[in-house]
């Protein structure tokens, strides 16, 4: 691996000078990690707060489940879930992302003091998001999507995996800049477990520099996703639960930090924290720019 250089910046949020940790709440009954754990609007900004002091610098809130084969969440229900809990970490000074794929919940959630909006389907579940998003005057995270979680399957025949999402997320920048977001609020996404397979995500992960070779911030969502679990099967080919693959999602952190991504969003963010530190500080080794290590001289 080949020591990063600049991460890129986006217009509109802080450079936090080494990749940005992006902590997850999903304030639904069916994610597939987290689902049913914050649907309380009460839990879900009180998790959002933990998160925050855990070193998380971004928190993204979202309220519809994308796992595979999800079916969809009706927009009233969607807003009821995730405008009280964007509304209460802003107040709390929290940066709020908003996954969503509905350009209404986008605007009210920007009214209620999101930052950035995060759509899997990168504009292209709902007409009128691009809109919405240029309008709201937020960055954008324009994430690689072949289609809706229900039959998504149907959707992982690829040839060269990191050669076509390039080339779809191109076609997608490119529209999305044409609806009047300014490139400089892109940021994209290989879109992981998202209609791939596990040698797909992984691929994807190592071809990490012909994604930012698309000139925008790039952001890593591998958090306990099934391939991490597919890598830690045992012989019996049993894959350990969602909740047990921390440990590999901040290795994960680690290696995309360390490849350069601009961030990554996780559920357990404390490890994930720590990782992306010690990739910056392999960077400044690395480099010479001795970024962020500490000067202590002695073993420890
Ligand atoms: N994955 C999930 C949800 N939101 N957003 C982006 N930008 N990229 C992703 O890969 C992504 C996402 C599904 O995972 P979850 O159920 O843990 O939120």
């Amino acid at each position: 691996m080949n020591a990063p250089t600049g991460r890129g910046v986006v217009e509109g949020l802080p450079d936090w000078e080494r990749c940005a940790v992006m902590g997850v709440v999903n304030v639904t009954p069916d994610s597939f990690s987290d689902g049913g754990h914050w649907l309380d609007p009460t839990a879900a900004l009180k998790h959002g707060v933990d998160l925050a002091a855990e070193g998380a610098d971004l928190v993204d809130i979202g309220g519809e489940s994308t796992r595979p084969g999800a079916a969809r969440v009706d927009e009233e229900e969607e807003l009821r879930r995730v405008l009280p809990v964007v509304r209460g970490l802003a107040a709390e000074g929290v940066l709020v992302s908003v996954d969503t794929m509905r350009a209404r919940v986008a605007e009210q959630a920007i009214d209620a003091g999101a930052v950035l909006v995060n759509d899997v389907s990168g504009g292209l579940a709902d007409p009128a998001m691009l809109a919405a998003v240029a309008a709201g005057g937020v960055p954008f995270v324009v994430m690689h999507w072949r289609g809706f979680s229900h039959d998504m399957h149907r959707r992982t025949v690829y040839g060269d995996v990191v050669g076509e999402v390039v080339a779809e997320l191109r076609v997608r920048m490119d529209a999305v800049v044409a609806a009047g977001i300014p490139p400089e609020r892109l940021v994209i996404d290989p879109g992981l477990g998202f209609a791939k397979l596990a040698q797909h995500d992984l691929s994807l992960v190592a071809g990490l520099a012909d994604l930012r070779a698309l000139g925008r911030p790039v952001l890593v969502a591998g958090s306990r996703k099934r391939f991490l679990g597919q890598v830690l099967a045992g012989a019996d080919g049993a894959a350990p639960p969602a909740d047990r693959r921390d440990a590999a999602t901040a290795a994960l952190s680690a290696i995309a930090a360390y490849q350069g991504a601009w961030a990554v969003r996780v559920h357990d963010v404390r490890a994930t924290a720590d990782a992306v530190r010690v990739a910056r500080a392999v960077t400044g080794a690395v480099t010479g720019a001795g970024a962020g290590a500490g000067a202590g001289a002695g073993a420890g």
